[in-house]
Order: C-alpha cells, then sequence, then structure tokens
C-alpha cells in the first residue's frame, strides 16, 4: 500500500470493520480496497498511471461510489464527480471543461449518459461490467498530486471546476476527525448529494478515514426512512444542510406522539448533529434543541476550502455563529481595500489560508490568481467577529444564491432563461425564504404578442437546469429597474420578487 493516500493505508487497519451499509446489504473496508484495486488496474489497463487523467464518475452515494473514487485515485487520477440529476447540458459543461477521457457509471444510467460520451469520446465504463479479479502494480502518489474536480457555481455564467490534491483533502478531512472526535464506533446516514464538499469530505471521507459506518442513501434525502433509521438508534452522527433540519420539524410536529417521542429520542441519543452549508436561523437552532435537546454545531465551509470556521465540540455552540478557526485554518477579515479587520464588531470579507486550501480552478488561471492575495483565498463572504465567534453576516455578490445549501449562479439561470423564445429581459436574484434559505426569484420581461406561465416556464427549464436552479418566484415586469448606467439593480428586482 506504499504510495497510496493515506485514506486507504488507513482502511487497512479497519479491514473487516463496516464501510457501508446499503439496501443490498453490508460492504467492509477490505472489500472497499479490493473492488478500489480492480477499479484502478481497468483504468489504467496496462498503463503504469493516468498522471492526473481526469475520469468522471457518476453514482448514487454508496460503496460504489467510494469504490469508484479511490480507485481513481489509486491510478493516479483525478476524480471528477458528477451531479447525478444534471441536466446532459449541465454535465456537458463538467465533462468538456474538465477534458474527462473515462466515465465510470452503473449500468442503469449507461443509457442517460452515452450519448453526452459518444459525442465527446468519452470512454464510458459501467462498473457491473468489470472483472473485479484484475490487478496491476499501482502508482507511487505524493500528497501534492491533484485528486479531485468539483464544479461550484459563482460569480461567472458556468461553473468553475475546483482543483484539490490529496494534501487538501488529508489536510480537510484531519482537522474535522479531530476537532468532532471522529471515532471508528461512529455511524453516520449519508443522503447529501456527492458531487459536493458536505456529502463528499465531510461525511463520507471522514467516516472512511474514522473506520466508522456510513448508511448510505441511494437515493437522496429520504425523510420517512431517516425518521425511521434514527428512532432505532442507529446514528450517532448526523450532518445535514438547514433546509433539512427545517423539514424534519415539520415532520415531528405532523407525527403521531409515540412516533414523535421515538424519534426525538434517536436525535437526543446522537453525540454530535452539525448545521452548515447555508445559515442555520437562531429559531430552527432553538426548535431543534427544545425537540430534541441536541445543540446544533454550526460551521461554515465552502468547496475551495473544505471547512473554516466551527463551534466547538465542547463549549458553548453559538446559535447564529459559526465558530472560530479550525486547527491549521487561518482566516481573517479584510475591508474593502484589503486591509485586516481587527476590530471586533466590524464586518470583513472572509480570508483563508491553510493547507486545507485549494490548489485552483481548472485551466483558469485568471480567476485562479483573482481569487487569491498571496496565499490568501477570498472567499466572497461577509462576516463580524463578536465575543470570539465569527457571525456570517451574507455575501459580497448579490448573483449568488444559496436555496436548499445548493450554490447558485444568478447569471448562469439568467443566461438559461434568455433562451426562452417568450423572455426579452430577466433579472434573478434570491429570495427569502423560511424552509430553503433562498428561493430561485427572476423578474421577467416578455416579449410583446408572447404570454408564459409560471408552469410553462418550469416545464421548459426543467430540460435545461437541476430542479433546484428552476425559479419559483417570477414577477412579470415592463422593465427591468436600472441605474443611470443600465445596470439592473439586483436589489430593486429582490423587492419586487419578495
Ligand atoms: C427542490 N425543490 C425546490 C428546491 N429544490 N423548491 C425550491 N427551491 C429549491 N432549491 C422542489 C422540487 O422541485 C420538488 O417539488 C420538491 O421540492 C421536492 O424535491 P426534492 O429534490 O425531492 O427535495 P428534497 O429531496 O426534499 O431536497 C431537499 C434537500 C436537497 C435539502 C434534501 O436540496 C439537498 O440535498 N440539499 C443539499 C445540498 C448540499 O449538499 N449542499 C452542500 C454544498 S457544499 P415538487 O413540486 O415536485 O414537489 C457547501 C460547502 C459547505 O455548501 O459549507 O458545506
Ligand atoms: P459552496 O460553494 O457550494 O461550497 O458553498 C459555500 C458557501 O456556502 C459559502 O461561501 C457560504 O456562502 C455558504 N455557507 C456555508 N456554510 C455556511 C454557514 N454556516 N452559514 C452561512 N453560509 C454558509
Amino acid at each position: 500500500m506504499s504510495g497510496s493516500p493515506l485514506l486507504m493505508q488507513r482502511a487497512l487497519d479497519h479491514g473487516t470493520r463496516v464501510a457501508f451499509t446499503e439496501a443490498n446489504g453490508h460492504v467492509t473496508y477490505a472489500q472497499l480496497l479490493e473492488r478500489s484495486e480492480a477499479i484502478a488496474a481497468t483504468l489504467l489497463s496496462g498503463a503504469s498511471d493516468l498522471d492526473e487523467q481526469r475520469i468522471a464518475f457518476a453514482t448514487p452515494a454508496g460503496s460504489d461510489y467510494a469504490a469508484i473514487q479511490w480507485g481513481i485515485w489509486r491510478a493516479g487520477g483525478i476524480a471528477v464527480p458528477l451531479n447525478i440529476h444534471a441536466t446532459t447540458g449541465e454535465l456537458q459543461h463538467c465533462t468538456s471543461a474538465a477534458g474527462v477521457t473515462i466515465l465510470v457509471t452503473l449500468s442503469e444510467l449507461r443509457e442517460q449518459l452515452a450519448p453526452l460520451c459518444e459525442a465527446q469520446g468519452i470512454n464510458l465504463i459501467c462498473l457491473d461490467q468489470l472483472s473485479l479479479e484484475q490487478r496491476c502494480t499501482l502508482p507511487e502518489l505524493d500528497l501534492s498530486r491533484r485528486a479531485m474536480i468539483i464544479f461550484t457555481s459563482g460569480t461567472t455564467s458556468k461553473p468553475k471546476g475546483v482543483v484539490t490534491t490529496h494534501g487538501n483533502i488529508q489536510a480537510q478531512v484531519t482537522t474535522l476527525i479531530d476537532s468532532w472526535q471522529w471515532r471508528r464506533e461512529d455511524v453516520i446516514p449519508l443522503f447529501l448529494p456527492m458531487h459536493h464538499v458536505h456529502g463528499i469530505i465531510n461525511v463520507m471521507t471522514c467516516a472512511l478515514w474514522a473506520g466508522a459506518t456510513v448508511d448510505a442513501y441511494d437515493d437522496g434525502f429520504d425523510l420517512p426512512r431517516v425518521c425511521q433509521r434514527v428512532s432505532e438508534h442507529a446514528y450517532t452522527v448526523f450532518m445535514a444542510v438547514p433546509t433539512i433540519y427545517v423539514k424534519l420539524i415539520q415532520a415531528l410536529e405532523q407525527m403521531d406522539p409515540a412516533e414523535k417521542a421515538a424519534t426525538c429520542a434517536g436525535f437526543a441519543a446522537m453525540r454530535l448533529m452539525v448545521s452548515g452549508s447555508a445559515a442555520l436561523p437562531v429559531t430552527i437552532h432553538q426548535q431543534w434543541h427544545q425537540l430534541t435537546g441536541q445543540v446544533l454545531l454550526e460551521r461554515y465551509g465552502m468547496t475551495e476550502i473544505g471547512m473554516a470556521l466551527s463551534n466547538p465540540y465542547d463549549g458553548e455552540r453559538r446559535p447564529g455563529c459559526v465558530g472560530m478557526p479550525l486547527p491549521g485554518v487561518a482566516v481573517e477579515l479584510h475591508d474593502e481595500e484589503g486591509q485586516v479587520v481587527t476590530a471586533e464588531g466590524e464586518p470583513g470579507q472572509i480570508w483563508v489560508q491553510g493547507r486545507n486550501v485549494f490548489l485552483e480552478y481548472w485551466q483558469n488561471p485568471k480567476a485562479t490568481e483573482e481569487s487569491f492575495t498571496r496565499q490568501w483565498f477570498h472567499t466572497g463572504d461577509v462576516a463580524v467577529l463578536e465575543d470570539g465567534y465569527y457571525r456570517i453576516m451574507g455575501r459580497q455578490s448579490v448573483d449568488i444564491i444559496k436555496s436548499g445549501g445548493y450554490k447558485l449562479s444568478a447569471l448562469e439561470i439568467e443566461n438559461v432563461l434568455l433562451d426562452h423564445p417568450a423572455i426579452a429581459e430577466c433579472a434573478v436574484v434570491g429570495a427569502e425564504d423560511p424552509t430553503w434559505g433562498e428561493l430561485v426569484a427572476a423578474a421577467l420581461v416578455i416579449r410583446h404578442g408572447h404570454t408564459l406561465t409560471r408552469e410553462a416556464l418550469a416545464d421548459w427549464a426543467s430540460e435545461k437546469m437541476s430542479a433546484y436552479k428552476i425559479p419559483r418566484k417570477l414577477v412579470f415586469v415592463e422593465d427591468l429597474p436600472r441605474n443611470a448606467m443600465g445596470k439592473v439593480i439586483k436589489a430593486e428586482v429582490a423587492a419586487l420578487v419578495s
């Protein structure tokens, strides 16, 4: 195992422990290692090293996902996880921007992915058709090798590929292992999407690093099943986005008293419950505490940096705050001139430095350079320090929306909407919402002689973008509000749609 990432070397020690429980049974660490070795040998197909070739994979959460990811890493490739619910257009962007050469998937997704692979000359491999007997000598890897590209939306119209090295991933994982006291006995449910760091790093990779067990949901968040498993006291750790806590509170309030008591008792018995990816409203923090006795640990992170700020495992977990820098992560606040803000109570943009910080945006040196000052990464989020705890105040750009924990680009959605024959102009903003954090909202100027309904637009848009990007609130306007320079005033659009 020399030369493999430490995660896999550790898996040798976890051997017969259960790595995943899933619908068809369970998979041990030893089986995961064996399967990933066969996948690595298949991907290498006689070569000695993939030398950072980009290998995409599209599989639901579970042991197949982990075996493919580890197989790509062990063969020396860069893993590019795809959103299994993305439209063909969205997938096309990721595979072509990353220069993907091979896509690994399950046979049930073959038909859906074959045309894309044919069009781009990508070799499509179905996991279930592989021989698990294959073996070969695997390459030596060091921590500076690129390991993963995750696509993230930002202030540009198309998502950018965030490149992390094995060293970055190791730093992102180990700081959470220590700070949140991960242990081998832990069992965690995994129902988050597997193309973002919350599911990939915080839940799956931390659990596998610790030798713990992941209970995988292959079709995303399934509220009745989660509550059932919680009431059976199946889990010790739980991690979710605020929207999930809102949905759980709504569900608990509708349960009959016996079911509610059993489910609340299951939540109460866990050693750790974490919220992140979007702001957790103080009211939800308090309601959750009243219902379950749990004090949620809120933390702050980003695709580019993993986790940066966290409330303490032991000590005060302050509602509305994201705590302090994790070990090994340096955080500073900077004003608009780039000067460090040291006074408590004064807002500034969060800058982050550390081994956790990503290497680069894939083949985009300009965007990479613009995001850093020396080694400090500019997050675009504004925070304030209050009594030693950071509190997130919002984002610098109005063009970034967070809905259900997904980061969305208003510009990307506007570009899609402008393809609709009835839409002459549009402006997309996030509208505050108690369940989703923000809802995607749009002000539309309709072309003369055309009509458009919300339902017709939703039908049309579902072919072009993932479900969470489709505007849920629409207002029809004669003209978009603009300033003297002709720039759309998004604050006025937000007032129109709210
Ligand atoms: C779905 N729906 C939405 C919506 N998404 N409506 C409004 N806004 C949205 N954003 C609608 C669907 O169209 C459908 O409508 C209904 O809600 C149910 O859809 P669903 O997909 O079944 O929803 P559900 O499974 O309940 O999904 C909610 C969710 C999911 C919260 C579980 O959005 C999710 O998994 N979010 C997590 C995202 C995440 O992991 N982000 C982390 C990024 S990393 P209808 O009409 O058909 O019923 C990061 C860094 C960090 O941020 O710090 O962690
Ligand atoms: P992503 O780019 O999808 O990784 O999302 C990262 C963004 O999510 C951050 O830049 C923040 O805007 C937001 N975020 C993550 N955690 C929190 C939190 N606890 N509170 C507020 N915003 C958060």
